[in-house]
């Protein structure tokens, strides 16, 4: 268990982490209003309606201009009554009552404080509200609340991995990663993924993904294990929690969608030291520390679904869930994280080129797959 001195800490930071996240400035972008209302359908588990918002905000975020009028997103899809009623109140006033309620909104308030721990997820934070909890320092103290290790690290590193991973400092991560995974064999292949692959103007993210595999068969799941091994000796490994695959090589790929994939993966936390960051540790210079802690996630698929992975894996997710549903409704091929299938025939593909000509499509681009 995590020593209680240290969960103070903790709790200092993230009381001041927290107070700048819930007194914003005033919304602005239509875009990030929509986005407020699709989370606040989240928490009250109404999936329909946060993937409207969700959809909307998307399509916002798609557009080359910004949005003046109501006028401007004519014969734009996905934009229904309620998004564009919001929106028009946001245009004219630059306010939204609704948005600004959701906003003010103590359970809103409360789940959106949860949920920023790692490992804290929709479910566990409404049995926390539901409970009386309010803040974390209620959720710490709470007896009869466990905590299992994933939420601990969450708690215990809460001021290092709400705060955003600048460029450098996922350079920095990669080289390591790079150095481990040399290390382990020499023939892996590395790749970066996730937000950072996506970005070209936006500089930050939350975490830092890679794909890594190897051109031997079958010896990409030793390959995970090496890596966190050798950065454990390394004392560089804060938190890890490692999923071995269940990846079945003949199963149709399956008509839900789901984010989670079979392959192996771990989603870790790393330290990271600042002599290793060019420029120095974004936002971590006050105290004095030279290192930080980051999130980071691997997945290690086999070398003949390494751009199935890298596709599903380059995300945004909302992209990815609209690729999968073209592929279905337009297509009537079943495409995801491990595969893409026509019928019952598996179509091969070495690079994302491959796939996207599978399915007749213009080869698009990390960075416009953002919204
Ligand atoms: P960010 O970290 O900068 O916030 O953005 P991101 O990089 O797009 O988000 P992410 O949460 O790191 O997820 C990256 C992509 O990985 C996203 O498109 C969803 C995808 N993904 C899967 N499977 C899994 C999985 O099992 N766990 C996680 N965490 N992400 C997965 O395809
Ligand atoms: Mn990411
Ligand atoms: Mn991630």
């Amino acid at each position: 268990l995590i020593e209680v001195d240290h969960l103070f800490f903790c709790l200092v930071h993230s009381c001041i982490v927290l107070g700048s996240a819930i007194t914003r400035p005033p919304l602005l972008f239509p875009q990030d209003a929509l986005e407020v209302l699709a989370e606040s359908y989240e928490f009250k588990e109404i999936p329909g309606r946060c993937l409207a918002f969700r959809r909307a905000s998307s399509v916002l975020k798609s557009l080359p201009w910004a949005v003046r009028c109501l006028r401007d997103t004519e014969g734009l899809p996905c934009l229904g009554e309620h998004s564009k009623a919001v929106m028009e109140e946001i245009l004219q006033s630059g306010h939204s009552f609704e948005v600004e309620k959701t906003l003010s909104d103590e359970k809103y308030q409360t789940l959106k404080l949860f949920t920023s721990v790692f490992g804290v997820g929709p479910k566990t934070a409404e049995k926390w509200y539901r409970g009386g909890l309010r803040s974390f320092s209620d959720v710490l103290a709470a007896p009869g609340i466990h905590l299992n290790r994933m939420q601990q690290s969450g708690f215990l590193h809460y001021g290092d991995i709400s705060r955003a991973v600048s460029k450098a400092e996922a350079r920095a991560l990669g080289n390591l990663i790079d150095e481990a995974v040399r290390a382990v064999t020499p023939d892996a292949v590395l790749a970066l993924t996730g937000g950072f692959r996506r970005y070209r103007g936006k500089e930050f993210g939350h975490d830092v993904d890679f794909i890594v595999t190897t051109r031997e068969p079958g010896k990409e799941e030793k390959l995970l294990t090496g890596i966190i091994e050798r950065l454990k000796q390394q004392g560089l490994l804060l938190y890890c929690e490692y999923n071995a695959s269940t990846f079945d090589m003949v199963k149709l790929p399956s008509h839900q969608f789901e984010a989670m994939d079979h392959f192996a993966k771990c989603f870790l936390i790393v330290r990271l030291e600042g002599g290793r960051v060019e420029g120095g540790l974004h936002g971590a210079e006050g105290d004095g520390r030279g290192w930080r802690a980051v999130r980071v996630d691997l997945v290690s698929p086999p070398m003949d679904r390494y751009a199935f992975a890298l596709l599903g894996w380059t995300g945004s997710r909302q992209f990815e869930r609209d690729l999968r549903r073209f592929a279905r409704a337009e297509r009537r091929m079943l495409l995801d994280n491990h595969t893409l299938y026509d019928k019952t025939k598996f179509l091969a593909a070495t690079t994302e080129k491959d796939i996207f000509a599978h399915l007749g499509l213009e080869y698009i681009e990390p960075w416009q797959r953002n919204a």
